[in-house]
């Protein structure tokens, strides 16, 4: 895929990328789904339908034996027929809903924060390709979202406990005008 950032924070690369989430070769990419984990559109739906019906069938299990998940709760499935070994699932909040714009900002951050956590300390990932979680159907707008996926990944990065197995963070989109917004986050902030 096509590289418009690429940074090093200690031993972690850091990158902004233009692509199709689903083709990358990482050990574990994220999901923005839904409580239900029902796959039926966006980067969901993309991952749900270059994986195969394993997918699906994962997450429905998942749901009848453990329920719906929270917003910012993370879990992982398989990856079916896609180039990496896992899927993680994490559900955004959505723009309008009850809360403050400060409350879903904080979940935004805490979602990204415990994907990060679960992929080191449940997955032992080095390698991670993230969404823009929220910033599509759930309707947070981008600035917003990048703001604050920048500020997870760089907090989690640089208080980074000594057993984190990430070294290679990817932020993925095919929409090149959010990566820009990503770029600049990142350039800000570093
Ligand atoms: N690769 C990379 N990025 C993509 C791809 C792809 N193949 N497809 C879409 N995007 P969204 P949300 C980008 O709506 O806002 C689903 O139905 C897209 O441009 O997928 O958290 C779930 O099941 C956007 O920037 O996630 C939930 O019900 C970003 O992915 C709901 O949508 C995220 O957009 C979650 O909504």
């Amino acid at each position: 895929s096509d590289r418009h950032f690429e940074a090093t924070v200690g031993d972690i690369t850091i990158s902004v990328q233009e692509g199709d989430l689903t083709q990358e070769r990482v050990d574990a990419v994220v999901n923005a789904a839904n409580k239900r984990l029902d796959h039926a559109g966006g980067v969901a739906l993309a991952i749900s339908r270059a994986g195969g019906r394993k997918i699906q069938e994962e997450s429905d299990e998942y749901v009848k034996k453990s329920g719906t998940l929270t917003i910012g709760q993370a879990m992982h499935t398989g990856a079916g027929k896609m180039p990496c070994k896992y899927v993680i699932h994490t559900v955004g909040p959505k723009w309008h809903s009850h809360g403050d714009k400060d409350t879903v900002k904080a979940q935004l951050y805490e979602a990204l924060h415990n994907v990060l956590y679960y992929a080191t300390s449940r997955l032992k990932a080095t390698s991670i390709a993230i969404p823009a979680i929220s910033a599509g159907i759930y309707g947070v707008p981008v600035e917003v979202c990048a703001e604050q996926l920048v500020l997870a990944t760089l907090k989690f990065v640089h208080s980074s406990p000594g057993n984190n197995t990430l070294r290679d963070i990817r932020f993925v989109n095919i929409d090149g005008q959010i990566n820009r917004v990503f770029v600049r986050a990142f350039s800000g902030s570093l």
